[in-house]
């Protein structure tokens, strides 16, 4: 295992599809994380509901209020911007935060939709600067087992056509196939640095297993000497 001397934490994000367990793998990548380590571990979630702009966005979410698909989408990445000092820090620290979704999120739910379906710079534009994640791990679902698994839940986005297309866009973002795909521009490719994709379509034991297995093997288990990257260099 790495130097105990290691500089910092590791920034870890999940990503994936609403119904993979996203937070239940968060949650098990924590204690997994702590037991291995003295280092601190913290788990952290976007949208961040209990600010001020959260409130906006958990409002938008529940359709108690409608926005403009852009405005909406600037509060997502507003609501990282209020955290990225506390996110900063936190690692400097040494403190590694396990994040439940990131700008991977936003920038899939936001292309999704019709109105800005051509609109993908625009999307990340906003999220330019943002600390990196050392690793994003993408918790890959269909839509099939998502309904063996009961289906949506009610809030906006939870419904099998817009799954659809946020699934193809992030299978955009990380570069994985772009079959079916109306043209992204070669830039957006491939662009989230350290992007790996696992099937949570498994138990939550063996998809747990995976998870770990791909943080253990970027090197993140105590925590990283490498300097903190800055989206979307
Ligand atoms: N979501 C999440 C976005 O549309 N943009 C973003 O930037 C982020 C971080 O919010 N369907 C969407 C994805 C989810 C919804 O997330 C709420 P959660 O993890 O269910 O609280």
């Amino acid at each position: 295992s790495p130097a105990p001397s290691a500089a910092r934490g590791a920034f870890i994000v999940l990503e994936g599809m609403d119904r993979a367990g996203k937070t239940t793998q968060a949650s098990l990548l924590r204690a997994k994380l702590a037991a291995q380590s003295s280092r601190p571990v913290e788990l952290i979630k976007f949208p961040d509901r209990t600010t001020a702009i959260g409130t906006m966005i958990d409002a938008y979410l529940r359709s108690a209020t409608d926005l403009d698909d852009r405005a909406i989408h600037l509060l997502f990445s507003a609501n990282r911007w209020e955290c990225a000092a506390r996110i900063e820090a936190a690692l400097a620290a040494g403190t590694t935060l396990v994040c439940d979704r990131y700008a991977f999120s936003g920038i899939a739910f936001s292309a999704a939709k019709p109105s800005l379906a051509d609109a993908f710079e625009w999307c990340a534009t906003p999220d330019t600067g943002l600390p990196a994640p050392d690793v994003t791990i993408f918790l890959d679902l269909s839509p099939e087992t998502a309904a063996e698994r009961g289906g949506y839940g009610r809030e906006r986005y939870e419904r099998e056509e817009v799954q659809r297309a946020v699934r193809a866009v992030f299978a955009r973002i990380g570069g994985q196939q772009e079959a079916d795909l109306p043209d992204a521009p070669d830039a957006m490719l491939g662009r989230a640095r350290n992007w790996r994709v696992v099937d949570a379509g498994h138990s939550v034991e063996e998809v747990a297993a995976a998870v770990w297995a791909n943080v253990h093997e970027a090197g993140l288990a105590d925590g990283t000497q490498a300097p903190l990257g800055r989206l979307w260099a």
